[in-house]
């Protein structure tokens, strides 16, 4: 004749476990595939910020980056971990605001004085996109009476730890990556005074003054996808990936301001002279 070992360790505990997990692993598989999928969401931002979005003239872009990465990878091992509804709600919150911004970013309103167009940049834009629908939909879908598991457990010990523990990993990670990463040699790029280098979301040199009859060109260095728009019309590259470059002749003095098509808050001149 045999008992159960649970029910002598826990008897308090019997019916309200099993209602909550032991008879619905659907429902701890979503909860946790709800929570990789806010914790993937975060990766991305994480990795787009020391990609270069830090460089961005504002640093309050970069930073939100930062942030969200943090906070998606605190509420999503949150999510995994934890039935607490609070977890699944707040990761709610976060990845619905990301899908705003991210959607505002696109339409024309600049957040931090920076917008996007469409899906760039590539493939970061479409990976968060459907990772972040994805999430917000299986954390719906744990709210499901059927196959939800929206039960109140005791907080798990291991779980407290975890938690904070994972959130203070990924600080000092960016602290590190932010640290390490001056040392890093730029790439060589010989700059003429017709040679203008695109670098950290930034035209450099952003002014530059030339005889009339010059070739200028712009070399994008950056892991991200930039162009070259004239404010007037007169000249435009295509979308340049990393390496490549476009070259424009000045054969009428001026003044040309342009701009990065993608990113129009880099901005620069040409002063062509008689
Ligand atoms: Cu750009």
């Amino acid at each position: 004749m045999h008992t159960s070992p649970d029910l002598i360790a826990h008897p308090a505990d019997t019916d309200f476990g099993a209602q909550a997990g032991q008879h619905h692993p659907p429902a701890t598989l979503l909860r946790c595939v709800a929570g990789l999928a806010v914790i993937a969401g975060g990766l991305v931002h994480i990795q787009l910020y020391f990609a270069g979005y830090r460089f961005i003239s504002n640093p309050n872009l970069g930073r939100s980056f930062l942030l969200n990465g943090v906070g998606s990878l605190t509420l999503g091992v949150a999510v995994v971990l934890r039935r607490d509804l609070i977890c699944r709600a707040a990761a709610f919150g976060l990845v619905a605001s990301t899908l705003a911004a991210f959607t505002a970013s696109r339409s024309g309103r600049a957040i931090f004085g920076f917008s996007e167009h469409g899906l760039t940049p590539s493939p970061q834009a479409i990976i968060t996109l459907l990772i972040e629908i994805a999430g917000l939909m299986l954390l719906v879908a744990t709210l499901l009476p059927r196959i939800g598991a929206g039960a109140n457990l005791q907080p798990r010990p291991g779980a407290v730890v975890m938690v904070p523990t994972l959130a203070l990993w990924a600080v000092l990670v960016a602290l590190w990556a932010n640290g390490s990463s001056s040392a890093t040699p730029a790439a060589v790029t010989p700059l003429g005074p017709s040679a203008v280098t695109i670098e950290s979301f930034a035209f450099g040199p952003n002014a530059l003054s030339v005889p009339t009859g010059t070739t200028v060109t712009w070399t994008n260095v950056d892991p991200f996808s930039h162009s070259v728009v004239a404010r007037n019309g007169d000249f435009g590259s295509e979308p340049l990936t990393t390496g490549a470059s476009f070259a424009f002749t000045f054969a009428t003095p001026g003044t040309y301001p342009f701009i990065c098509g993608i990113h129009p808050s880099m901005a620069g001149a040409v002063v062509v002279t008689p």
